[in-house]
């Protein structure tokens, strides 16, 4: 028998057990979580702002009265890092306590005073210069923090934790290989002891997911992906006995956002792949192109939306989605929106992912090769971006969004690349409005099919623009509770891969442009009320902060290789107090698709990617006399190729770092071409 103070040990000790298991763990990192739960204010803590990812910022110091007299305070330069044709700046720096941190496109990060702007430490990446499988530029889109450590995701597809104070790596936990395809240029997301990472790689035939990691350790707490495996929920959207799905892409591009109270955190996911090759993986194919919710603590799924279904277009769902508190018919609502490729904004209900606004599936062209879907959601409200293409010199059809394509190009407007890529959509809690950047552009859309080879690009067709079609772009403000414009800039450069914007209590929007150009508009009206040169592409996201009680706008400001923008390594801070005026201006984007440059008589050598002009090729227009041999050479960094835009008349196939391949042209004509990897990389052949 049992003494009865034995007994009374055993209840206690069973009760504390209890205890420990049932009381939720003390929060790991207070400070941030109460941070990224509220408002932001003087510190600028995760890429988003805050947990919303609404770019909203209550400081109000600046504001429409005095915005006239911002000034750069400084202006610093990265040491390089970043700056060279590869690369895309597309970051926005984090703020806490009058420190800033920034991460370049070549994953190396930097500590600076946020007053001064003078450099506290560095953490160069070291990574592999080799690294052949990010589909878009040299990107990292930013960094988290919690725990005394800052988070960033890297092409290598590691997550690292440094140290805030030093910027020592404290764990290094790769997520995937690189060699096979996958890469990180999403910011990752901290919040009550976990680091959440997506993960990219749709153009090379990958299985997206979404990575949660232990802040402290590294360790990997759950995964959950976006595709399922045979016999999984959403597996009876692709063909049944196939693994098309393990490799249909659905990848995550993008910080995602996180709702506390409900326990759910969201984000959205790319193209399926491969991207123009629709015709082996009939049916909807979940989850790419999707907006998803998932359990924060264990990433269940919750509930998802697709925004395009069977994606033959590359209508990925890139910008990331936005959290935000509405009234609609008198009823409070949480809502969610994210401004697609498509050119639409997805407006939902958070809660369950039903729409808010509105938005009806309705019938679609269809072309039975390339399986496509019935119908497709088409949002009430406007569009931000004209969604029919004119038929141009050249080509035989020209159709709306959602139009069909097999082996002759068929021109489309949005464009593959969008619509709205990957920048992001800030919304004022002030005006109720979303302010979206877009890009105008056609694709010819072709199918041509791609074999699957892991680590390989697996695209099975293209979008080049057509030689001679303009480029340009939109910033519009649209109604949250409408999905209608409220006001709408025409922009002469193409800003929906770019032009990156955030949203002040100060009644401002502050965004960039790819010619240089660093802009205050009035968040109610749309009126310009400000505007300062650079001196390099201003692309990326600005952030506002506080340091000694005057406030700061900051903007990282290194080009972008979707834009066609001035790369450069320079973060710019302005505040009323700034005394710097604006450079010299970067030479300014194309705004028309094709080659540029003078024609060069008798050559018989191209140069791809040669003089730190990554996508280009040198010279990029030749004319020769029929018989002529030209060595195509890459003398770049990464994997192009001279293809045809025909793709039949000639192809290098696609040449590594060093690689040559000759071509005789033998028929009198004008060839222009692209490097197949890169499309917006075109060269011209006049052969007499
Ligand atoms: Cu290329």
């Amino acid at each position: 028998m049992r003494h009865p103070g034995q007994r009374a040990i055993a209840v206690l000790t069973t009760l504390s057990f209890l205890l420990l298991t049932v009381l939720p763990a003390r929060a790991a990192d207070p400070e941030i979580d109460r941070l990224v739960r509220n408002p932001v204010g003087k510190d600028w803590v995760t890429n988003g702002g805050n947990l919303t990812n609404q770019r909203y910022s209550t400081l109000k110091q600046i504001d429409t009265t005095n915005v006239a007299q911002l000034k750069g305070v400084w202006m610093t330069r990265l040491k390089g890092s970043g700056a060279a044709g590869k690369y895309s700046f597309e970051a926005s720096p984090l703020v806490k306590d009058g420190i800033m941190y920034v991460v370049t496109g070549n994953d190396d990060v930097f500590a600076l005073n946020a007053k001064t702007g003078a450099i506290i430490w560095e953490y160069w990446s070291g990574i592999d210069q080799k690294i052949s499988t990010a589909c878009c530029g040299w990107v990292n889109r930013g960094l988290a923090m919690g725990e005394g450590l800052l988070f960033s995701g890297q092409l290598d597809a590691n997550v690292v934790a440094l140290n805030m104070k030093t910027g020592e790596v404290v764990w290094k936990t790769p997520i995937e290989k690189w060699e096979n395809g996958y890469t990180i240029t999403s910011a990752p997301l901290y919040y009550d002891g976990i680091v959440y990472s997506g993960i990219a790689g749709g153009e090379f035939g990958v299985r997206g997911r979404l990575t949660a990691l232990d802040a402290k350790t590294g360790a990997i707490v759950w995964r959950s992906y976006t595709l399922p495996a045979p016999g999984e929920r959403g597996s009876e959207t692709w063909p049944p006995g196939t693994d098309h799905s393990m490799r249909g892409g659905a990848t995550i591009w993008n910080t995602p956002a996180l709702d506390p109270d409900l326990g759910l955190i969201y984000f959205v996911t790319g193209n399926c792949g491969p991207d123009y090759d629709g015709a082996m993986r009939e049916g909807d194919n979940l989850y790419c192109a999707s907006m998803m919710a998932l359990k924060v603590k264990t990433g269940e799924y919750v509930w998802h939306f697709q925004q395009v279904h069977h994606d033959i277009w590359d209508y990925d769902a890139a910008s990331p989605v936005v959290l935000f508190d509405t009234v609609i018919d008198g009823k409070p609502r949480k809502g969610i929106a994210e401004a697609g490729r498509t050119g639409w904004v997805y407006i939902l209900d958070r809660t369950d992912g039903k729409p808010l606004v509105g938005i009806d599936e309705k019938p679609v062209p269809q072309d039975p090769r390339q399986k496509t879907a019935k119908t497709q959601p088409i949002p009430r409200g406007d569009a931000v971006v004209p969604q029919c293409a004119e038929l141009l010199p050249g080509y035989e059809k020209a159709g709306c969004i959602f139009e069909t394509f097999w082996e002759t190009p068929v021109l489309m407007q949005p464009s593959g690349v969008g619509g709205t890529n990957w920048s992001p959509m800030p919304y004022s809690p002030d005006t109720g409005y979303f302010y979206v950047p877009g890009t105008v552009r056609t694709s010819a859309f072709t199918r041509y099919g791609d074999k699957f080879v892991r680590g390989q690009r697996y695209f099975g067709g293209t979008q080049a623009a057509p030689i001679g079609s303009p480029m340009s772009g939109t910033f519009t403000a649209i109604d949250s509770t409408t999905n209608k414009i409220a006001w709408q800039h025409k922009t002469p450069y193409r800003i929906g891969g770019g032009g990156g914007s955030s949203v002040t209590a100060g009644g401002l929007v502050f965004r960039g442009e790819p010619d240089g150009n660093f802009l205050a508009l009035d968040a109610k009206s749309g009126k310009e009320l400000w505007r300062f040169q650079t001196g390099f592409g201003a692309d990326a996201p600005p952030v506002i902060y506080e340091v000694d009680g005057e406030q700061y706008v900051a903007i990282a400001t290194g080009g972008n290789q979707l834009q066609g923008s001035a790369y450069g390594d320079a973060v710019w801070a302005f505040s009323l107090k700034g005394q710097l005026g604006p450079l010299w201006p970067p030479p300014p984007p194309a705004t028309v698709a094709g080659p540029i440059g003078p024609i060069i008589a008798n050559v018989d050598a191209v140069r791809i990617g040669a003089g730190n002009v990554e996508y280009s090729f040198g010279p990029s227009r030749i004319r020769i006399k029929a018989g002529t041999t030209v060595t195509f050479t890459n003398a770049g960094d990464l994997p192009h190729s001279a293809t045809s835009m025909d793709r039949g008349k000639f192809d290098t196939g696609v040449l590594v770092k060093g690689e040559s391949k000759a071509i005789t042209f033998s028929q009198p004509g004008n060839y222009f071409y692209i490097c197949l990897p890169h499309p917006w990389q075109y060269g011209q052949v006049i052969v007499e």
